[in-house]
């Protein structure tokens, strides 16, 4: 059997601003990730960071007024305290101006350089700082002022400067075969489908380095070069693992990464730059990039010229953690551009939270508290119905996992969801409260195949929302111990007998009047 490892990486972000919601959500879903494959026994490795250099974050310091390593220092802080507001579970957060990261790139130049695949030449052509991107006359517009633009947008600028090359051109076939070998590297189809068809169109070598400006890695034996930022960023992959110890046990453990996750604007450079420079170096490439999705504002461009940013803190502060959590990953097919409002928002949190799962929990749990001295009660006999809300929660553990497996993180949690909502109407047609004069070991039964469901529940929705589904695991007693995905199922069952603590709601509405969280 192969060996239960997983690594998963973010972007490393750009410190030339606060990070804000596009950024928490990369993150995020690295961290749901990260999370259910340790509790599915596996060895996990998180990677996310910051980074900071290039002509772009050089520029930013400037404008600051700053040194840049005071700069970079400053604004690397943000991400990283950011990572704890969102409850990361991070093993590693690199910043690219770390010594051990200028020897991973030095050493992964070196090995380009004797492989023949980089080359002294002279480069003349548009270059935008904004996305650090070279790119073709046909692929510019013109903005209204008359000025070359970009198709991400930003304004170009003509470079003429001597550069190293990597000879990305004779990579065109090998790239071709490798994405036919490996259906799955660049998920989801329809990205894969528009990076096949760039590299079926053509690739032009691609200059990788710059002698207009300093911030950044020198290029081994001519440090009038500093190494273009994108070689420099992707490398990071690998310096966290190790590189270029190759033959220590946390490379050979985590390399090839199991999934870098991005947004779709920088899917190129992880899917076609960056396994040709790892093929030329004789590196396997990552199993897999995944190109999310796009979040919009109330339905406008997230920017900060249009003042629409949206800070992940204030979300939190205002909805809570682990409704911010559970929101960006279900409001959008994961994958799809999506849209930010609080009145969506304020649905997931009331509706699905408060509503279908909080509820359930509350009224099972407060009948057991009132009716059965606190106990988990004893069953008896199983029906039908109980056997069938029984065998959805137990099935839901491999329902996840073939999920997860694809990133589908909204499938996920619907498939939850999908219990949930089960439990609720199995809950309405047993009615325990009526059982509770008529029949009490009835209700013993349907209150202990709801509790079995809840822990269930609870125990999948760790990853999404850790907190609360902790809190909700403390209130079916289920032990530190037995919160891994191996005391998933029926063998693992709840003891009846065992004394669970006082009731407390687990999700609390949002009250519009007031606008703060209130309790149910
Ligand atoms: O590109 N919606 O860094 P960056 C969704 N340093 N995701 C968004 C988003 C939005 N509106 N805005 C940003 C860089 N993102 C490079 C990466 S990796 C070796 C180097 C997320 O700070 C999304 O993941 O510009 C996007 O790919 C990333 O932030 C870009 O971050």
């Amino acid at each position: 059997m192969a060996p239960k490892r997983f690594y998963v990486t973010s972007p490393i972000y750009y410190v030339n601003d606060a990070p804000h919601i596009g950024h928490a959500y990369t993150t995020l879903a690295c961290d749901v990730l990260a999370r259910f494959k340790r509790l599915d026994g596996f060895e996990v490795k998180f990677l996310t960071g910051t980074d900071e250099h290039g002509q772009k974050v050089e520029k930013s310091a400037a404008t600051a007024g700053m040194d840049p390593k005071a700069f970079t220092d400053k604004v690397s802080q943000n991400f990283r305290d950011l990572a704890g507001a969102m409850n990361y579970s991070n093993d590693d957060f690199i910043r690219t101006t770390e010594p051990r990261h200028a020897r991973a790139c030095q050493a992964l130049w070196q090995r380009l350089e004797a492989s023949g695949d980089i080359t002294l030449g002279k480069y003349a052509g548009w270059y935008a700082v904004r996305d650090e991107a070279f790119y073709a006359e046909s692929e510019l517009a013109t903005d209204k002022e008359g000025r070359k633009t970009a198709p991400s947008g930003a304004p170009v600028e003509w470079v003429e400067e001597p550069s190293y090359f990597f000879r990305l051109s004779a990579w065109q076939d090998r790239l071709l075969r490798f994405y036919d070998e490996h259906p799955d590297f660049i998920l989801p189809p329809t990205r894969r489908n528009e990076v096949v068809s760039f590299v079926k169109g053509g690739l032009d070598d691609l200059s990788v380095s710059r002698t207009s400006f300093r911030w950044g890695v020198p290029v081994p034996g001519n440090d009038a070069h500093i190494m273009y930022v994108w070689l420099d960023a992707l490398t990071n992959y690998m310096t966290a693992v190790g590189y270029p110890d190759t033959d220590a046990r946390e490379f050979k453990t985590f390399w090839p990464a199991d999934l870098h996750m991005v947004g779709k604007d920088i899917l190129r450079f992880h899917a076609v730059y960056w396994p040709a420079f790892l093929m030329a170096a004789d590196l396997p490439p990552p199993r897999r990039v995944y190109a999310h999705g796009w979040w919009t504002n109330e339905g406008r461009k997230i920017s900060k010229s249009l003042g629409n940013v949206i800070d992940p803190l204030q979300l939190i502060a205002k909805y809570g953690l682990d409704q911010v959590r559970y929101f960006l990953l279900r409001e959008v097919p994961f994958g799809n551009d999506g849209d930010y409002s609080h009145r969506a928002m304020v649905n997931r949190m009331n509706g699905e939270l408060a509503n279908d799962f909080g509820n359930l929990a509350q009224r099972v749990l407060s009948m057991i508290a009132r009716n059965c001295g606190g106990r988990v009660p004893e069953p008896g006999p199983l029906a039908a119905d109980d056997r069938a809300l029984l065998d959805q929660a137990y099935g839901l553990l491999d329902a996840v996992r073939q999920r997860m497996d694809v990133q589908a993180f909204h499938e996920c949690l619907e498939t939850l969801w999908v219990v949930v909502r089960a439990a609720n109407a199995y809950v309405d047609r047993q009615a325990p409260w009526k059982l509770r004069k008529e029949d009490p070991a009835r209700m013993g039964t349907v209150l202990y195949a709801l509790t079995e469901t809840i822990r269930s529940l609870a125990l999948l929705a760790q990853p999404f929302m850790p907190d609360s589904s902790a809190h909700m695991l403390d209130q079916v007693a289920v032990a530190p111990e037995k919160r891994a995905f191996a005391a998933f199922g029926r063998a693992h069952a709840l003891k009846p007998g065992t004394l669970l603590p006082a009731p407390a709601p687990v999700f609390p509405r949002f009250a519009e009047e007031e606008g703060v969280g209130k309790s149910a």
